[in-house]
């Protein structure tokens, strides 16, 4: 299929984007920040607001970052646990879950630690790089400890029940392995999938940005949303320039239009 980089309000890319997914049987959505941008969750490219404005993102995920300053570190995920739990998922995060019921089989595999794809109702969702809803101690003995496990600590870090080590967020940091099996089961759904929608991501974190890769190299029909047109644009079948909260209902209609459904 040749390469579509066109408007998503011209029918025919949009068309295009809904055939794909309607012939598809296996389908696999992978997201990145820019899916939650309309929840008000600002992405990796956007300067942070408060403490964290002068810091890169890059340089606060990281296991060094963390001992350098475990309790600064942790006041960033505290804050940035406190704007997903405020945010909803938004109208592209319920497009991509009602795809569910629509195609045979629907997997996201996200970037983000939010939560907004499950709370969208979205069922099968792989997190790449962790949540930010389950915690484990420096050493990682212990395990899936919920905010509710450390309420009643002042200390922040706060320290773990079981052994009185500092708790660190589930999440994946620079530098640090991707959970063996969530990589593995994203590397073979993409091996195996049909169609990819790619949504919201600027493709330049490895190894998840080799998800989309797999996908194309597998003969996938890779759909990219994004308001910009990055390299991810570049290497997609079709790509649809806008924001996924508007661009993803669109689709969605188109397929069920497709579908009669
Ligand atoms: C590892 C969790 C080795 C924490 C995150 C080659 C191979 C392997 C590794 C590397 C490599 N080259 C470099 C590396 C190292 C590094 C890396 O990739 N660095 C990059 C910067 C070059 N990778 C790692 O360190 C990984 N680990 O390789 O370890 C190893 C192996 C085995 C054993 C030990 C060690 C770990 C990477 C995971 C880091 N953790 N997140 C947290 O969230 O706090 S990554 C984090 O940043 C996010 O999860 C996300 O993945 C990434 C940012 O990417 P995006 O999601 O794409 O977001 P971004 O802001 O960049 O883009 C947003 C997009 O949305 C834009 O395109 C924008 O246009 C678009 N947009 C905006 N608005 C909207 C929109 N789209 C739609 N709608 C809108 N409204």
């Amino acid at each position: 299929m040749s390469h579509r980089d066109e408007d998503p309000h011209r029918d025919d890319a949009l068309l295009t984007a809904a055939h794909a997914l309607t012939r598809s049987s296996r389908t696999v959505v992978f997201t990145g920040a820019g899916v939650s941008r309309e929840s008000g969750i600002p992405t990796f490219r956007e300067p942070e607001t408060g403490l964290w404005a002068r810091h890169d993102p890059m340089q606060l995920a990281t296991p060094e970052a963390y001992r350098r300053d475990p309790a600064f570190v942790w006041s960033w995920y505290e804050h940035r646990f406190g704007v997903a739990a405020a945010a909803e998922p938004n109208p592209g995060h319920h497009a991509i879950a009602a795809l569910e019921q629509l195609l045979p089989q629907v997997v996201v595999v996200t970037q983000n630690i939010d939560g907004l794809h499950q709370r969208a109702g979205s069922s099968h969702v792989i997190e790449l790089h962790g949540t930010m809803h389950s915690f484990r101690c420096v050493d990682g003995r212990h395990r899936g400890f919920g905010w509710d496990d450390f309420a009643g600590q002042e200390e922040r870090p706060p320290r773990c029940p079981e052994c009185g080590d500092y708790l660190r967020p589930e999440v994946v940091w620079f530098g640090e392995g991707l959970p063996p099996e969530a990589l593995s089961a994203a590397q073979q759904l993409s091996a195996g999938c049909d169609a990819m929608l790619v949504v919201g991501t600027s493709g330049v974190v490895y190894p998840a940005a080799t998800v989309p890769l797999i996908a194309r190299e597998a003969g996938a029909t890779v759909i990219d949303v994004n308001p910009e047109r990055d390299a991810l644009a570049q290497m997609s079948d079709v790509f649809l320039r806008g924001p996924g909260g508007e661009v993803l209902p669109r689709l969605l209609a188109a397929v069920r239009e497709h579908l009669g459904a």
